[in-house]
């Protein structure tokens, strides 16, 4: 049975009481203290927490048999399942400020909460710097220390490059969509998504329970990388077609001149005269502009190209997992768990 979001919250509170009690060990003032507590519970809890518990689900099936909430191997599995989280929450309150986003999981970003501001930017340095504190509580004594310290590190400057053509394929002030392709846009969303959310959290469980193999790592990784650009298409999807109700964020593309899944098949597509609207309407801060692109978009029929990706990429992703060899520990299972979780997904 895989854990439940619930659970997983259980897992939580004991390693905020570390960060409090380490915080009471430097003598911090009150009120500091206070606002870190507010911005480690605000900024990390809410989400679905799917990376977060794909470590737990991962070393249960890893290991065969199910790690029962409340045991000290739940708690430590989900120990490094919230290292993910804060390194998400990390990402996004610092990305929400890049693309001037307005609200995340139903409420204002982190920036724009009363009295946050700029200081969101050091709070997000702290969610990052709280991993490494848990890491080193936790883990230090371990023989995957190293392993699990350097693949944070890695992971993180993976993101960080990806973030960095993310901005850069997006200049607020210069619209030029012959800047945008379909390959700038799997390198960016490969780099930028597919390494944290997807690779991670299974590389760590592999760690975790002493199975983590070059093989199995390399296989590991040619299934979870296409899985996080499917993903990332995903997210940019829902960017203009969900409901910002259910998806819990409004989305900015269009607006952003961000190098998107839906704009390189608008362009793919476009006649003379709908790539004249896209030039002359895409990534302006302008609502009446975006509505100009979101309907090219819905003439273009891009919900239903989008629909015909995911069967495409779900069939690939099904056959590849299909040939995993499980010789060296690794289970066809974990990956099919995580598929499971994000097929067809709404928000
Ligand atoms: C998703 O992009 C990518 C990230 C959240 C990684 C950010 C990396 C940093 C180094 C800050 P997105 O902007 O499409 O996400 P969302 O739609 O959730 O805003
Ligand atoms: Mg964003
Ligand atoms: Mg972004
Ligand atoms: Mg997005």
């Amino acid at each position: 049975m895989p854990t439940t979001r619930t659970e997983f919250e259980t897992a939580f509170q004991p390693l905020v009481e570390d960060m409090l009690q380490l915080c009471r060990d430097n003598k911090l003032p009150d009120n500091a203290r206070a606002w870190y507590e507010k911005n480690l519970l605000h900024n990390t809890m809410g989400g679905k927490y799917n990376r977060g518990m794909s470590v737990i689900d991962t070393s249960s099936i890893l290991l065969n048999k199910s790690i029962t909430p409340g045991t000290p191997e739940y708690l430590r599995a989900g120990a490094l399942g919230w290292m993910i989280e804060l390194l998400q929450a990390f990402f996004l309150v610092s990305d929400d400020i890049m693309d001037s986003s307005k609200t995340r999981r139903g409420s204002p970003c982190w920036y724009l909460m009363p009295t946050v501001g700029m200081i969101a930017i050091n709070d997000a340095f702290m969610l990052e710097g709280t991993i490494y504190m848990l890491l080193k509580k936790h883990f230090r004594q371990e023989k995957c220390y190293t392993d699990l310290l350097e693949l944070f590190h890695e992971v993180t400057f993976q993101t960080e490059l990806g973030q960095q053509c993310d901005l850069l394929t997006a200049p607020e002030d210069h619209v030029d969509l012959d800047n945008f392709s379909l390959d700038k846009y799997f390198f960016i969303v490969r780099y930028k998504t597919a390494f944290y959310s997807f690779y991670l959290p299974v590389a760590l469980a592999l760690h975790y329970c002493g199975v983590a193999t070059e093989k199995n790592l390399q296989q590991a990784n040619d299934i979870l990388i296409p899985m996080g650009e499917y993903f990332q298409v995903q997210d940019d999807y829902l960017d203009a077609f969900a409901d910002p109700e259910v998806l819990g964020k409004i989305g900015t593309d269009i607006q952003d001149n961000k190098c998107s899944w839906l704009v390189n098949q608008a362009l793919k597509r476009a006649t003379p005269e709908q790539r004249q609207v896209l030039d002359q309407n895409y990534g302006r801060k302008d609502a009446v502009k975006e509505k100009a692109v979101r309907k090219i978009y819905a003439d273009l029929k891009l919900e239903a190209v989008y629909h015909a990706y995911e069967e495409e990429t779900v069939s690939m992703l099904r056959k590849r997992i299909a040939d995993v060899d499980e010789s060296e520990g690794l289970k066809k299972e974990v990956f099919e768990a995580f598929l499971g979780k994000i097929y067809k997904r709404t928000k």
